[in-house]
């Protein structure tokens, strides 16, 4: 079996773990949204066994599930169009990824960029599900055979292992199985930068309220945040090489461009020579007018839980028609007795 075999169909997630940001907006969910279409067949998941790879309040978790829930369909994702739901009421994410976990190499895992951040000198007192969260990754992509997966820019570490596990596991059981998936990190957006430093990515876990703007901040909110972002005494080039060693500027012309669907030349063609002072107001302008009423109807889906939760299972039975079958097959070729019974 090739690639080309293999349903088009589209596989990404965010995990419930904070407010969602402007990084996750414009690096993850818009792109979700542009890749609903003919094209593709969209899978979208709140991943919630994820999120617990660090400590989740249980309280906080189930209302960061419904919180972004409402973010995926305010930012424009349609429910009845793709398939949304969160990781856990679909158990088979969690059970190919136990596969998957006898597949990986212990030194893939350690190699991994994310696990040496987020775990740090404290690796002994880290969980194993962090250790593991590549695993189940690629178990979240493959259990849907995916053939796309939208990310930023910090997630492509882990797409490659995916490809690893996918091709260590057909050339293993000496199978076509699973798909060679194809990572689309497209944009000026893939890697939105802290708002208090450049060097640092825009994240959930960033002790700052300031060095992000959530997708819930009001317009004032937002302001602020700009207003006050760090920025250096320089005027703006005119071409994209006077960016260089100007992080700060750079990932605020990246955020315009990302928000108007500009390339950050085209930007620079016409805010070029202006100052900060000038530039701020016209990008905190632009932020409002396009995150304002992605925020009001997340509110007033915040407001409709039951609906919000009557999706996530609607969408969870129609992610189970799909991912059942590959289980049941990964099973089989396995060699686990019973499979394909159920
Ligand atoms: N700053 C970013 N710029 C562009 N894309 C980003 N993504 C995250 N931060 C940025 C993309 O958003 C998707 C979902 O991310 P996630 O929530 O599953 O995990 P994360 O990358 O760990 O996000 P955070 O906000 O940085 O969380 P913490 O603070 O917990 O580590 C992914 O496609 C990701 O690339």
């Amino acid at each position: 079996m090739t690639e080309t075999q293999f349903t088009p169909r589209v596989f990404s997630g965010i995990q419930p773990s904070g407010n969602l940001h402007l990084g996750n907006y414009l690096g993850a969910l818009k792109r979700f949204v542009d890749m609903q279409g003919p094209e593709f067949q969209t899978v979208y998941c709140m991943v919630d066994l994820h999120a617990i790879t660090t400590w989740q309040d249980p309280k906080d978790l189930a209302h960061s599930t419904r919180e972004l829930c409402a973010g995926f369909i305010a930012a424009g994702i349609d429910p009845e169009h793709s398939i949304l739901f969160n990781q856990s009421q679909v158990p088979e994410h969690a059970q190919l990824a136990w596969v998957f976990n006898c597949v990986a190499r212990m030194g893939w895992m350690q190699r991994m960029t994310q696990w040496k951040d987020k775990a740090g000198k404290n690796q002994q007192n880290a969980s194993l599900g962090l250790f593991a969260y590549p695993s189940l990754m690629a178990a979240d992509i493959l259990i849907y055979h995916a053939t796309h997966v939208p990310v930023g820019d910090d997630q492509k570490q882990h797409l490659e292992l995916t490809r690893d596990i996918a091709i260590k596991f057909n050339n293993d059981f000496g199978v076509d199985f699973f798909p060679i998936t194809e990572p689309v990190i497209e944009g000026t957006a893939t890697r939105v930068m802290s708002l208090r430093d450049g060097s640092k990515k825009m994240s959930k876990s960033d002790t700052s309220d300031m060095s992000r703007i959530n997708m819930t901040d009001d317009a004032d909110a937002i302001a602020k945040k700009i207003r006050k972002a760090k920025t250096d005494p320089d005027a703006l080039p005119s071409e994209i090489d006077g960016l260089e060693d100007r992080p700060e500027a750079r990932n605020l012309v990246n955020i315009y461009a990302a928000l108007n669907d500009q390339t950050a030349e085209q930007v620079l063609a016409d805010v070029g020579g202006k100052q900060f002072g000038d530039f701020k107001p016209m990008l905190a302008e632009l932020a409002v007018e396009k995150l304002s009423p992605i925020s009001s109807e997340m509110a007033r889906l915040m407001g409709e839980e039951a609906e919000i939760d009557q999706i996530l299972a609607r969408g969870a039975e129609r992610a189970r028609t799909i991912a059942s079958p590959i289980l049941q097959k990964t099973y089989e070729i396995v060699g686990m007795v019973g499979a394909g019974k159920s």
